[in-house]
């Protein structure tokens, strides 16, 4: 059982420590998620005291915080490439191998995280894990989720359509797409899912992230300080 005040100060202090590795002037992926916003209040303290950088939101959510945080925002098409992305995840494996999309942003994270020369995940310790074994957050096209699921079915994954807290209507991405959240108990060899998830018609970007582990720090908190993880 998670103590879910120590998870807070987990969250902080990994959110503070990847905000103190940026540096004036750069051009930096903003994720989605508790402990990014952590990240960017630590980012906004900073930014009164004369830090110059510019924000890439990879969600609605995340912009709106970012404006009330004073970051000035642009988008991936005004600078398609990002010094440092700050974002975080579900679950991590020892291998940096990733499993995000809780947020239901993982699209535009997944675009920042490719467009970033480094990125830092946040987290804490509940996010680490020997082996992936998290559902995969799928975004699909409304167009296709039927197809998509019956698809999943067929290679043994147990899919769920995500549906809203109140149960009435599916959730809809900032990209106007559904999202299936599909079990596939422990992974064994994430990569392949991954290629192979991605490229099924109608889903537009799977949760696993597994391409980026040459880049990647991790930034574990805790309420002891912080471990970083390269
Ligand atoms: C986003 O927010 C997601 O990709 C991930 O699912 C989630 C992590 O949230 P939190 O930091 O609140 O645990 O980064």
């Amino acid at each position: 059982m998670v103590d879910a005040s120590a998870q807070a100060v987990g969250k902080r202090e990994a959110g503070y420590r990847a905000a103190d590795m940026v540096a004036d002037g750069m051009v930096v992926g903003l994720g989605t998620g508790s402990t990014v916003f952590f990240a960017m209040e630590r980012l906004a303290a900073r930014i009164r005291e004369g830090l110059v950088i510019t924000g890439i939101p990879t969600s609605f959510q995340t912009a709106i915080r970012a404006r009330g945080c004073g970051i000035p925002l642009a988008t991936l098409n005004d600078y398609p490439v990002i010094d440092l992305a700050i974002d975080g995840a579900d679950q991590v494996d020892p291998g940096f191998a990733l499993i995000k999309g809780r947020g239901a942003a993982q699209t535009q994270e997944k675009c920042v995280a490719f467009a970033a020369k480094s990125l830092v995940i946040v987290a804490d310790p509940s996010k680490l894990t020997r082996k992936l074994d998290a559902v995969v957050p799928i975004e699909v096209l409304s167009s296709a989720y039927v197809p998509v699921i019956r698809y999943l079915k067929t290679i043994g994954g147990v899919p769920v359509l995500r549906e809203g807290i109140k149960k009435d209507g599916p959730v809809i991405t900032d990209n106007g797409n559904m999202v299936i959240d599909c079990g596939f108990g422990t992974i064994g060899d994430p990569t392949a899912l991954d290629i192979h998830l991605s490229s099924i018609p109608g889903v537009v970007t799977c949760g696993l992230f597994t391409t980026f582990a040459d880049k990647t720090t991790v930034v574990v908190g805790d309420s002891n300080g912080c471990q970083v993880l390269s």
